[in-house]
């Protein structure tokens, strides 16, 4: 029988098939998705994030283990996505200019369907016209930006201005995250909401909504 640990060990060696094959079996022992997300995928990611700090893993082993990761993902997203809760409003969310980590995004977009918000997803590498294009295309009640880089995250504050400089900001809420960002930060730039993780993101955004 599968484990969590074992779950957790693939994300790590990046086996992609190996991952499928030990979610299905957590699944058909009933043990809760969110619970091998947490406990399995992500811990996984967890162990990969200090040693690619350290230079013991390279770019191309931590794709091997973030796309093992989304392979995950992909079997658990049905079973926590019930498509019959009407929308409790809709959330654009997309990865800053110039950052490429999807991963975190991802997850949020998965919780926040999970809790009946319609999302649309922009993806990455995401310019501040291209938030304003959606934000009036899609009219959303909450915008949602991701960055994972110290570089990247000034995009937000650039994006929020563009925003606002079109007329657009009073007609939205602005959450923003990432392992870079911080409560002052967001406060700062004139986000309107922080979260540290997915889960608070979706409890702010049904804060928000009420
Ligand atoms: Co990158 N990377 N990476 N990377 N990477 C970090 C972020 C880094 C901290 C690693 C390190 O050196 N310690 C470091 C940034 C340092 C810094 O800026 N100070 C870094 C670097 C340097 C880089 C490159 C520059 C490396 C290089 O090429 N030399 C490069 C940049 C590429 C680019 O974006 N232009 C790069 C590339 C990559 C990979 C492609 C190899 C891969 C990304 C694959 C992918 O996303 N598809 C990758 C990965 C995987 C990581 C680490 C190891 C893990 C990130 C992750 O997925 N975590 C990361 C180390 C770390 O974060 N400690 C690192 C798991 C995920 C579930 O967590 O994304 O934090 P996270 O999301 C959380 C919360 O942050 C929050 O909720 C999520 C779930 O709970 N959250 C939100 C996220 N967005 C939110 C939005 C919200 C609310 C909450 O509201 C809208």
């Amino acid at each position: 029988m599968a484990t969590l640990n074992d779950v957790s060990q693939c994300v790590l060696d990046g086996e992609l098939d190996e991952v499928k094959a030990l979610v299905q079996q957590l699944i058909d022992a009933g043990i809760d998705p969110i619970t091998i997300i947490n406990d399995g995928l992500i811990a996984g990611m967890n162990i990969v994030a200090p040693l690619f700090k350290s230079g013991e893993m390279f770019v191309p082993e931590v794709m091997e283990s973030a796309d093992t990761m989304n392979e995950g993902m992909k079997l658990l997203k049905p079973l926590i996505t019930d498509g019959d809760i009407p929308s409790k409003g809709k959330i654009i969310i997309g990865t800053v200019n110039g950052d490429l980590h999807d991963i975190g995004k991802n997850l949020l977009i998965m919780m926040m369907e999970s809790r009946g918000y319609t999302v649309v997803d922009l993806g990455v590498d995401i310019k501040e016209e291209a938030f304003v294009a959606a934000v009036k295309e899609h009219k959303p009640d909450i915008v949602g930006m991701s960055s994972l880089l110290t570089t990247t995250m000034m995009k937000m504050d650039s994006t929020i201005k563009q925003l606002t400089k079109e007329g657009l900001r009073d007609q939205i809420k602005i959450i923003i995250g990432g392992a870079p960002i911080t409560q002052e930060f967001a406060e700062d730039i004139g986000a309107d909401g922080y979260s540290e993780d997915a889960s608070t993101a979706v409890e702010l955004c049904d804060r928000m909504m009420t």
